[in-house]
């Protein structure tokens, strides 16, 4: 017969077992989870500013160098014909349309108190949809949501600085916004457009910092307010070439720049001279 002290110990042994298989189960189906979710993240996280920058960059084809070759700005052209347009904007070369824009409704009416009034009368699924089918970018703020950020008490924002972007897809607020801008008319009617908004505006001080984007097509912005300092850099395996070089220029409002954002490397500056940034885009073909 067991001893009561052989029937404690027995018992210890047995309990300790059984505590540490559960412990490695839940460990393993932890580990399992995260990894999985890591994986998620790496693979599937597709936007304009990559947060999986690892494996796109080391997945990026390597740049053709003659694209910077020699280029120390954007070409400026003043009121281009579609053929004018056609014939520089597709070579991936920075384009800047002078006063593009200043015809638009846009820069009469965009304001940051007519961004918040337009989403907030279509409705929180307007704001839901940027976090669910969109993207918002909060760069230097701290905002969590567009919602957030468009109901902030812009006077209490750290030294009066903030920069956001985000994508619509509200097909709501898309069609309003295209009741003050159209995609430029210089641009070939029968070209591919992508039907995503970006939105960009901050106050004066840093914008983006320095990437590049893995977006499908070459992207067009319109400045509708404020100015701002562009820089663009070529990837880094033109570095040494000695024809290539960074360059900054600014966008003035009512300017339209062009720029391939997946072959150049860009960050933005908001100038103090004309205060808020805003920016309307969207890619072009
Ligand atoms: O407007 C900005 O500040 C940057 C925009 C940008 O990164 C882009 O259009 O790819
Ligand atoms: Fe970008």
């Amino acid at each position: 017969m067991m001893s009561a002290s052989a029937f404690f110990s027995w018992r210890i042994i047995l309990q300790t077992f059984i505590y540490s298989f559960v412990v490695a189960a839940v460990a393993i189906i932890l580990n399992f989870e995260i990894q999985q979710q890591l994986w998620i993240y790496l693979t599937e996280t597709s936007c304009l500013l990559k947060n999986n920058y690892i494996l796109m960059e080391v997945s990026r084809p390597i740049s053709e160098c003659a694209i910077c070759e020699h280029v120390t700005g954007p070409e400026i052209l003043y009121n281009p014909t579609i053929s004018e347009f056609t014939e520089i904007a597709y070579a991936s070369k920075p384009l800047i349309i002078k006063g593009g824009a200043k015809h638009w409704p846009a820069i009469e009416n965009f304001s940051f108190e007519f961004l918040v009034r337009l989403y907030d009368e279509s409705g929180l699924e307007a704001y839901q949809s940027v976090e669910e089918e969109c993207q918002f970018l909060p760069f230097k703020s701290n905002f969590q949501s567009l919602h957030e950020a468009l109901h902030m008490n812009i006077s209490v924002q750290p030294e009066g600085q903030w920069y956001i972007g985000w994508s619509n897809c509200n097909p709501y607020i898309r069609k309003m916004l295209r009741t003050y801008y159209t995609k430029p008319d210089f641009i070939p009617p029968d070209s591919e457009s992508s039907s995503l908004d970006w939105i960009f505006m901050g106050s004066p001080g840093p914008g983006t910092t320095l990437h590049i984007d893995y977006v499908l097509r070459p992207s067009w912005q319109a400045q509708i307010s404020g100015n701002k300092l562009w820089q663009l850099v070529p990837p880094p395996e033109c570095e040494f070439n000695e024809f290539c070089h960074t360059f900054n220029f600014t966008a003035e409002k009512g300017d339209i720049v062009f720029i391939d954002t997946n072959w150049w490397y860009h960050n933005t500056f908001v100038l103090v001279e004309g205060g808020l940034s805003i920016a309307v885009g969207s890619e072009y073909d």
